[in-house]
């Protein structure tokens, strides 16, 4: 009880401060102001490097009147909490995984979905197109702004355990996953058991045997020395997941319709210099995990896997199994 009112005193500061932050701008003192922007991963990660970029035109394009001070490595909490946080006002702005995002607005799974993509260069067609747009603005009833894509490449299944070559080796292996119920129903499509968890746990949850394995990325994979603990990598390209930044709506009501502007224009033009940082990237990690020894299996082809998670699209509500054609039909 005691701790619950200590938090929600600590929330009353820390929104009245940034709503102090914000008066600044509109009485015209030159104090510039500062909004906060909490990731997830270390400075050099690639998302982290689009962070910096964007606060950096952000910057020079207000001429210092708006400072974003980027927070990486979870100084500000795990994804799920941060953009609760977001919701609130208490944290303007994240770079998150649309996996948990899509727990505060549904219709996100529609572009998560397994095996939706016929390649990076299809996901880039959609994002960039009309349907990309009209997810970033669909945020705004739940209290965000959608700003801006990044690249995530593609995510594929890693254990400590046995190499996996098809759907049966997958069976009964403790998985973690995001806190997405999406991503829960897929690897129980899988026939593997799902152990929603923090970003932050699970390199102790593989190493002390607690969960078997995980899912993710190249440069995840190797940025949080996962592959250390768990050697078995198969490139089965399950999920390509956008991430995505969002900022507070009421963070973002508090400004200029002008400096709105700036802020959304600067995030869009910070992607080109992400996608450049996560290809870059990306070669990193896979020759620094190869040369470590680890065993990985690439699937001659996904078609087990893929029918595997048909279940997934059938039970997508009629709406969004519409996006999932429009999804599909562009580029063809
Ligand atoms: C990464 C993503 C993070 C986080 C993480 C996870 O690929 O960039 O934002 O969602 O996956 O698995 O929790």
């Amino acid at each position: 009880m005691k701790k619950g009112i200590l938090v929600f005193l600590l929330i009353l500061l820390t929104v009245g401060f940034s709503w102090a932050a914000g008066k600044a701008e509109t009485t015209g003192s030159t104090e510039p102001v500062v909004l906060r922007l909490a990731e997830t991963h270390p400075a050099d990660y690639p998302t982290t490097q689009g962070d910096y970029e964007f606060a950096r035109l952000v910057e020079e394009r207000t001429n210092g009147r708006i400072k974003i001070e980027v927070y990486p490595g979870r100084q500000l909490g795990e994804e799920k909490a941060v953009i609760e946080q977001v919701q609130f006002g208490a944290i303007d702005f994240t770079r998150v995984s649309i996996s948990p995002l899509a727990a505060f607005a549904p219709d996100f799974n529609a572009l998560q979905m397994p095996y939706l993509y016929r390649s990076a260069e299809h996901m880039w067609q959609v994002l960039n197109s009309p349907i990309g747009d009209e997810f970033l603005n669909s945020l705004e009833p739940s209290n965000f702004v959608g700003l801006s894509w990044y690249d995530s490449g593609a995510r594929s299944f890693y254990n400590s355990v046995r190499p996996i070559k098809s759907v049966a080796d997958l069976k009964g292996l403790k998985i973690r996953v995001q806190e997405s119920a999406l991503m829960v129903g897929l690897v129980e499509a899988l026939g593997a058991v799902a152990t929603p968890m923090p970003f932050g746990e699970v390199y102790s949850a593989i190493q002390t045997g607690v969960i078997d394995g995980a899912e993710n990325n190249w440069p995840s994979y190797y940025s949080t020395s996962h592959y250390e603990v768990a050697k078995y990598y198969t490139l089965d390209e399950h999920t390509r997941v956008p991430e995505i930044t969002i900022a507070s709506k009421i963070s973002m009501d508090k400004l200029s319709l002008e400096d709105q502007k700036i802020i959304k224009q600067a995030a869009k033009d910070s992607m080109d210099f992400q996608i450049k940082a996560w290809a870059a990237y990306e070669k990193v990690a896979e020759d620094a995990v190869i040369a470590n020894g680890n065993e990985i299996y690439r699937l001659p082809d996904n078609a087990e896997f893929q029918a595997a998670m048909q279940p997934l699209y059938d039970a997508l509500s009629p709406d969004l199994q519409k996006v999932v054609e429009k999804v599909r039909a562009v580029g063809k």
